[in-house]
């Protein structure tokens, strides 16, 4: 599949889409949402691919909303962001969280603004450590979005979010693994192949009882206690019936490596 503003390799049950703007950071246009739409309901029809890896190319991983189509001369009237958020970042998000499959994110340079959502949106992270996190919104007179208002109190609590949403401050890879915002910061030259193998491995993995796993603790975040426990058991129930729970069990007893099919 050819795209002009991303870019979608298969290979190994894995589907790469690489952001592809470098000389704007990456930043988001409506053609690129149009595109990673196009895209990620390609990726969700393929039974061949079991995991998602989302990166950027260049220096940047995304800067966000793409600020050049956003200027207007003063009078003039100013675009509807609402009707953007509407069409194309919510239903990104929305799409990531979704994806029946795990999704490996590798920053691989600056992430601001939805670009940081973004990663936060994925279900691991890795990051450069050069790599940094912004929630710009705040120095141009926007509300983080893209999921940020409610991520970031999730991962981090009220307090450091507020500060992180209100000052707009560069956030270093190293300081988001500490705070529980990423799964880890590797070595920059390390980036790409750490997170290909982790990709690849995810890939050979039970992928239906994964995606089970993704919208369990998803939807943790809104369960009572009560809630969550009928959700664990009807998921469980579920997750009975694969043919990859058989197989595990299988080569459990038999002592040999399990060949999971994703089903
Ligand atoms: O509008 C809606 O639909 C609502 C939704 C909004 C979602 C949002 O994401 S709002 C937030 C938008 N993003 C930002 O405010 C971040 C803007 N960018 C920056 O603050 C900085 O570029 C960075 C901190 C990300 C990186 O700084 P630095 O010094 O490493 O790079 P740079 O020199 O600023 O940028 C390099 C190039 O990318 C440069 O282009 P040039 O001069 O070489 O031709 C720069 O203009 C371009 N670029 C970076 N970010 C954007 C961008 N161009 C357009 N839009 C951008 N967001």
């Amino acid at each position: 599949m050819t795209y002009a503003t991303i870019r979608l390799e298969v290979g190994d049950g894995v589907a790469t889409l690489t952001l592809n703007r470098p000389d704007k950071l990456n930043s988001f246009t409506s053609e690129m949402h149009a595109e990673l739409r196009d895209a990620l309901a390609v990726i969700r029809a393929d039974p061949s691919l079991r995991c998602l890896l989302v990166t950027g190319l260049g220096r940047g991983f995304c800067a966000g909303q793409d600020l050049s189509d956003r200027a207007v001369a003063p009078g003039s009237e100013t675009p509807d962001l609402g009707q953007s958020l509407e069409s194309n970042y919510n239903p990104l998000v929305r799409a990531l969280r979704d994806l029946p499959m795990p999704v490996v994110c590798a920053v691989n340079g600056v992430a601001a603004g939805a670009g940081a959502n973004l990663a936060f949106a994925c279900d691991i992270v890795l990051a450069a450590r050069s790599a940094s996190f912004i929630q710009a919104f705040c120095k141009i007179g926007l509300v983080p979005d893209s999921g940020g208002t409610w991520i970031l109190p999730r991962l981090v609590g009220t307090a450091r979010a507020m500060a992180l949403a209100m000052l707009g401050d560069k956030m270093s890879a190293e300081q988001a693994e500490a705070w529980g915002m990423i799964w880890k910061a590797v070595d920059d030259a390390a980036l790409m192949d750490e997170a290909t193998k982790l990709a690849r491995h995810l890939a050979t993995q039970p992928t239906k009882g994964l995606a089970l796993i993704k919208k369990a603790i998803r939807d943790s975040a809104t369960n009572t206690l009560d809630q969550q426990l009928d959700l664990e058991r009807d998921l469980q129930r579920e997750a009975g019936r694969t043919y990859d729970y058989q197989e595990g069990v299988a080569a459990f007893v038999a002592k040999r490596a399990p060949a999971f099919e994703g089903r």
